[in-house]
């Protein structure tokens, strides 16, 4: 043991921390301009090798900023089971990461202590990076922190966030999951989509054309080698291909889903199915231009939408009783909400921003269908639920219809990564469904109507000085803050407001909704002005956006 740490001091001198540098495992991990997460990667390679050890399971480690800018990037740990690692062990990341290059032992020495590490335990790290011209940098130094304390790693390399979470999940599950690797996954998906296309015998090869923006990223070379797989039951137009913008400029599912615009590079003809992927492809957003030119967005509020209302129809089908419920957090459109609790009578949950949060409330559930609005989810069966499904497929005495229906959600389960939320695996479901139930994207959209909304950025010096409570739909700090955010809210018809820190980025983001988008863009805007005067804003004041 003495001889490892000696190791992990060396090799920590050549993973210098800057002096005074403090960084907070944030909503998806570790999140800053990529010149200052050297020592991060290596510090979490070795925390990584602790949790393995811990576990006796394999780790993930993803080296990637999704969304952000370029010249950002990040890290996520993955647990066991393909979920995001745990909060207790969020804290000793954000931990490590801040100790001062003396006191790294130190600090190593009472997580193991805590958490009573079994040293001389075997750890294995499965490492995945994102296109970002610093990824491969920073993956060796995971790498580093990974060997300093004698764990095993496999790098995958080039790979998205959910193949990465795929591949864990897989490699814990005796490959009952799949198989761990990026062909396996391929398999898997592409095999249960072709499937459920088969119950769209009168799908054109328009309806199998769709356009999808690949951000400049990771998604857009994995959309590539899994089309190969889908023998032409998708027929798919890639643009943002990175071949020559830059990754999420312009382009990508926050862009479209913030700016509710198209993304560069995208030339839609009108009804057109196009979807954007994210820097990392776990999420995904559907939009399409009407007639007039209009353009229309399809979030994560109306995927979930589709998918509930398939999911509920099959187990009608088969005649199953089991619980559904959809989990959102507070930027779920008002009238999403509605539509799921009035109209579908399903439960619907909400829990804070961070996938990690929706993923443990959607697993109360049988079926638990869980989607930030900004397209990141996925959907959870339970085991039981599982198991019932498959029972019903293989029971003689199951009827016709019964038995189709046991077959489409079996179908279903397989397509869909119940690690995470992932954008291949939601376009093919989303895909297959449309195909399945004949809809248009049109269609689709008319479900129900958003309430127009706008959400704002606001620069401050310390975004922690923004606590927020009730799934961080009221703020409790500042003072005063709440009140003024009330008493404009009242202002306007069907008016709704919240503030909050980012986990990802360094602002306070500004949400707002109300019955007309110039009512949802006052108030977006004055709130975004309080947030300003009463949390210390840096910069310009925010200006009006008419
Ligand atoms: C990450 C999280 C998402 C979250 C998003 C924005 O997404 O995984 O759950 O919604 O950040 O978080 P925040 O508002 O705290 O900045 P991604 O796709 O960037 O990894």
């Amino acid at each position: 043991m003495m001889a490892q740490f000696q190791e992990v001091l060396r090799q920590s001198s050549l993973h210098p921390k800057p002096a005074g540098l403090v960084l907070q495992y944030g909503t998806a991990g570790f999140r800053t301009n990529a010149k200052h997460l050297d020592h991060i990667m290596f510090r979490m390679g070795l925390l990584a090798t602790l949790r393995s050890k811990k576990t006796k399971a394999t780790i993930g480690v993803m080296v990637t900023a999704s969304h952000n800018p370029e010249e950002d990037n990040g890290v996520k740990l993955v647990d066991p089971m393909g979920e995001m690692v745990t909060q207790a062990w969020e804290g000793y990341a954000t931990l490590l990461a801040n100790a001062e290059q003396q006191d790294v032992l130190t600090s190593l020495k009472e997580i193991i202590e805590k958490e009573a590490v079994n040293m001389s335990q075997e750890a294995n790290v499965f490492l995945g990076r994102d296109t970002r011209c610093s990824s491969a940098r920073l993956s060796q130094a995971v790498l580093d922190g990974v060997s300093a304390l004698g764990g095993h790693s496999k790098d995958y390399g080039l790979v998205t966030t959910p193949q990465l979470h795929y591949m864990v999940c897989c490699q814990n599950t005796g490959d009952k999951y799949g198989e761990a690797t990026v062909e396996g996954y391929y398999n898997k998906l592409s095999q249960a989509y072709i499937q459920l296309i088969k119950h769209a015998p009168n799908c054109t090869d328009d309806q199998k054309h769709l356009c999808v923006d690949g951000a400049n990223g990771i998604g857009a070379l994995k959309v590539r080698e899994m089309e190969a797989h889908l023998k032409s039951g998708l027929q798919i137009s890639l643009v943002n291909d990175g071949s020559q913008g830059k990754l999420n400029d312009q382009c990508g599912a926050d862009f479209v889903k913030v700016q509710q615009k198209p993304p560069s590079g995208m030339k839609m003809n009108p009804g057109e199915r196009c979807c954007s992927f994210d820097g990392d492809a776990d999420r995904i957003v559907y939009y399409y231009t009407d007639s007039e030119g209009q353009f229309h967005l399809l979030d994560g509020d109306k995927i979930a939408t589709l998918i509930s209302t398939f999911l509920k129809e099959l187990l009608t089908q088969a005649g199953l009783n089991l619980n559904i419920a959809v989990v959102q957090t507070a930027y779920a459109n008002g009238s999403s909400t509605r539509y799921l609790e009035d109209t579908m009578k399903v439960i619907v949950r909400c829990t804070k921003t961070g996938v990690k949060h929706l993923h443990h409330a959607a697993q109360e559930f049988d079926i638990g269908v869980y989607f930030e609005a900004n397209g990141h989810g996925t959907v959870l069966f339970s085991k039981s639920a599982e198991e019932k499904i498959q029972q019903l497929s293989k029971d003689p005495n199951t009827d016709d219809e019964r038995k189709t229906a046991a077959l489409l959600l079996q179908n279903t389960i397989n397509v869909i990564n119940q690690t995470v939320g992932d954008a291949i695996s939601d376009m093919l479901l989303i895909e297959a469904i449309l195909a399945t139930k004949g809809l248009t994207v049109q269609q689709w959209d008319a479900i129900y109507s958003d309430l127009p909304n706008r959400q704002l950025k606001v620069k401050v010096s310390d975004r922690r000085v923004i606590d927020t409570t009730d799934a961080e739909r009221r703020a409790v700090r500042p003072a005063g803050l709440q009140e003024t955010i009330d008493s404009l809210v009242k202002k306007y018809r069907q008016a709704r407001s919240f503030v909050r820190p980012s986990g990802t980025e360094d602002v306070v983001r500004v949400y707002a909704e109300a019955e007309t988008q110039e009512s949802a863009d006052a108030l977006a805007h004055e709130v975004s002005l309080a947030v300003y005067r009463l949390a210390g804003g840096v910069g310009d004041e925010p200006k009006p956006l008419h």
